[in-house]
Formats: structure tokens, C-alpha cells, sequence
């Protein structure tokens, strides 16, 4: 089983993605997920340059020697353009080995270890009101989690406010980075409020969670997680930006509000520390970003080690092909928390046909061989590449802050 043609396809059904597809001798094609939100073209050179001529000829069922080629044969390692790229490859290899046995990959990683996979969604609004309303519409369509995130009063925007009234918000905007403004005060004065509201109208029959996107000091943190306690959040996502490993130290001894925090980690060095020192409560690497199901594999295995759960990453900026490989691990695997979802905006149902469907608060993978996604590439075609970035944050007196 030899690859015989590797192509990276950029599309823009509703927002870039980047697809790596991958054809054996005997005619099977397998897709991986290579779509970093904002350097997408990075990917997609790293790819097609640097990658994709060294697969063509090898046999596609040497997934751990393929990753071991491509992680120690760069010599330059770890970094998001890299571990993504290498994540497309190894998503993509499973998608053949699957494929090639006819079975979908969680039965290549041991079987289902539950039902389906819980899922949280996005509720946002304008105000308080706004948002407890929209988190009890995804309870009434049988959420049994919600992330709230709401506009801070005084601020004109605020991370995580989904444009129009679709199901997902968006957050890559347009050619050029929006830029926002933000202040911290405002914000610790405001989210208890907000979550008190919720559970206020809302109850404790759900679990309750906030992004805080990686704009607080440690101490800031404490305190925002202790003002939360008695709301019995699920977590406190990305307190304070994580490369700085130890600064958890700090936040722990100060609240029992449990944290989850790694959606721009791309390797198990990244979270060493965090996980083997219980400093964190939930993992929460994308199969995409932290080299494929392989590696994440290896960062969940550790995590369980130390009682850490997983609550991957599953933003809309990760393609349907992304978030049906996080499925697979998502159920086989013995330590899983919670998936996020965003679910994906029209038109890209043209472009990708996903494996799973939504039912009662969880996503189920069908029996599809492979990851299960089907990829229309001249659909993906129709919809050229759009430059796109992520907004930048500034502080009242311009100096720039974290996003
Ligand atoms: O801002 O995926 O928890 N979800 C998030 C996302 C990230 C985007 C960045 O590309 O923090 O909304
Ligand atoms: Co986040």
C-alpha cells in the first residue's frame, strides 16, 4: 500500500480550511485536516514544498514511522506551522488504514468506550439577558453543556459574540485584523454577574463553562475562579496564556475552580508540566494543531496518568475532517471529559459530507470506514482562498494584549 499522489487543497466555504489528500496504489484516498486559522498558506506551503514529496512511495501503513520521519527528519521541531502539517499527514494515514480494513478508526484504537461524545456549545449575547436566553435554547435542543460568553459592558466587542444568528460565530474577520479593545476590570467586574444569572435562571442541571481566552494574570485568575465557585463552573478555559507552565502554580493555590487550557498547544512538551504536576483539570490539545491522532494519543495517555481529563478543542476554524478525528480518540479513549463544537457554517456541507450526527447532547460517528468524512473537491474549488486574520487586542492606552 504505497502513497502514489499527495495535494493540498485550500477552499473558503464560509472560512478557509486546508484539506491534505493523500492516494494509495490500490485507490484509496485518505484526508487530513492542515487548516491553522489565519496562516493558512503557511500549512499549505510547509505541506506541498516540504512534506509532500517525501510521502510519495511510502507505505501508508508506516503511520508511526511516517510521524517519527517527519518529526525528528525536520530537525526544526514543534511549532503550529510543523505539528499541523504533520497532523494532516497522520489524519490522513488513518483515514487510509481505516479505509483499507473498512472499519471506522475508533475500532482501530481499541473500540467505543461509550456511547456518543458530550458536547458543549456556544451560547453568547449582547447583555446578561441575551445570553441566558441563548444558553437555554441549546439545554431545550438537549445540550447538557454550555460555554456563555457575553459582551462586557463598556467594551464594544468581546472574544467568543457570534456574528448574526447563525449556530456559530466566526471569529477570522476580514483583510485586515479588527482591532479591539479590552479591560480586565471591566471583565472581572462582570462574568460573575453573568454566570450568577445563569445558574440564577438556569439552574445547576448543566454543566457550566467560560472561555477567559488567555487575557489574565495569575492572580487575576484566583480571583475570577474564586468568585465563581459557588456557580460549580465545569471550567475556567484559558486563564492566562500557558507558556508559562508554572504561573498555573499560582492560580491553583488561589481557587478550586478547575481549569482547562491548551487549544494552542502542539505538542506533549507543551503541557509536561501542567499535567504530571495536576495543575490543570482538562487537556484541551486539537487532533489538528498537536500532530495528529497519534501524538494527541500520547498527550490523553499522560494526561490519564495524572487524572487529567480531555475537553478537546472543536472550533469551527477546525474542518469537519479535524473534528470527526477528535471523535474517534474522543470515545475510545478512557479519559474524556468533553468535546467542544461549534458546528460549521453553510456552504461548507458542499465541500465536506461529515460521519457524525448530533443527538441528544452528544455527536455519533457512523460506521464509515476510515475518519468518515467525505471531501468534494470540486465543490472545494468552487470557493477560492479569502486572507483572512483573527482580531488583535489593545489596552484603553493602545499597548497590545493578548487576543
Ligand atoms: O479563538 O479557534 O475555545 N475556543 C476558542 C476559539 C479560538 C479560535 C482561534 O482560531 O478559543 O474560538
Ligand atoms: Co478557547
Amino acid at each position: 500500500m504505497r502513497i502514489v499522489d499527495a495535494e493540498v487543497i485550500v477552499t473558503c466555504p464560509g472560512r478557509n480550511y486546508v484539506t491534505l489528500e493523500l492516494t494509495t496504489d490500490d485507490g484509496i484516498v485518505g484526508y487530513g485536516d492542515a487548516t491553522l486559522n489565519g496562516r493558512e498558506l503557511a500549512v499549505e506551503a510547509y505541506l506541498r514544498e516540504h512534506v509532500c514529496p517525501l510521502l510519495i512511495g511510502r507505505d501508508a501503513s508506516r503511520i508511526n514511522d511516517t510521524w517519527q520521519y517527519l518529526y525528528r527528519g525536520a530537525y526544526w521541531r514543534r511549532g503550529p506551522v510543523t505539528m499541523t502539517a504533520i497532523g494532516a499527514v497522520d489524519v490522513a494515514l488513518w483515514d487510509i488504514a481505516g479505509k483499507a480494513v473498512g472499519r471506522p478508526v475508533y475500532q482501530l484504537l481499541g473500540g467505543a468506550a461509550r456511547d456518543g461524545v458530550t458536547i458543549y456549545g456556544h451560547a453568547s449575547g449582547a447583555d446578561i439577558a441575551e445570553t441566558v436566553a441563548d444558553a437555554a435554547r441549546f439545554l431545550q435542543s438537549g445540550y447538557r453543556a454550555v460555554r456563555v460568553q457575553a459582551k462586557v459592558p463598556g467594551l464594544e466587542s468581546t472574544y467568543g459574540l457570534r456574528a448574526g444568528t447563525g449556530l456559530t460565530y466566526e471569529p477570522a474577520g476580514g483583510d485586515l485584523p479588527a482591532d479591539e479593545v479590552w479591560d480586565t476590570e471591566a471583565y472581572l467586574d462582570f462574568v460573575p454577574k453573568l454566570v450568577a444569572a445563569v445558574r440564577d435562571e438556569l439552574g445547576y442541571g448543566f454543566h457550566l463553562l467560560h472561555d477567559a481566552h488567555h487575557r489574565l494574570t495569575p492572580l487575576e485568575a484566583g480571583r475570577l475562579g474564586k468568585a465563581l465557585e459557588p456557580y460549580r463552573m465545569f471550567w475556567i478555559e484559558d486563564a492566562t496564556p500557558a507558556e508559562d507552565q508554572a504561573a498555573f502554580r499560582l492560580i491553583r493555590q488561589h481557587t478550586v475552580t478547575p481549569l482547562a487550557v491548551g487549544e494552542v498547544f502542539n505538542t506533549i512538551w507543551d503541557c509536561q508540566q501542567l499535567i504530571s504536576e495536576r495543575l490543570i483539570d482538562y487537556i484541551r490539545t486539537a487532533v489538528p494543531h498537536a500532530g495528529g491522532i497519534t501524538h494527541t494519543r500520547r498527550i490523553f495517555d499522560l494526561a490519564d496518568l495524572y487524572g487529567v481529563r480531555t475537553g478537546s478543542h472543536g472550533p469551527g476554524d477546525v474542518s469537519p475532517i479535524g473534528i470527526a478525528a477528535a471523535l474517534h480518540l474522543d470515545v475510545s479513549i478512557a479519559n474524556f471529559g468533553i468535546q467542544e463544537y461549534m458546528s460549521h457554517l453553510e456552504p461548507a456541507n458542499e465541500v465536506f459530507t461529515p460521519g457524525y450526527r448530533y443527538a441528544d447532547g452528544m455527536l455519533h460517528l457512523s460506521d464509515e470506514p476510515g475518519i468518515g468524512v467525505r471531501f468534494d473537491k470540486q465543490a472545494a474549488k468552487r470557493y477560492p482562498y479569502q486572507r483572512r486574520y483573527l482580531p488583535v487586542n489593545r489596552l484603553r492606552d493602545g499597548s497590545m494584549h493578548n487576543w
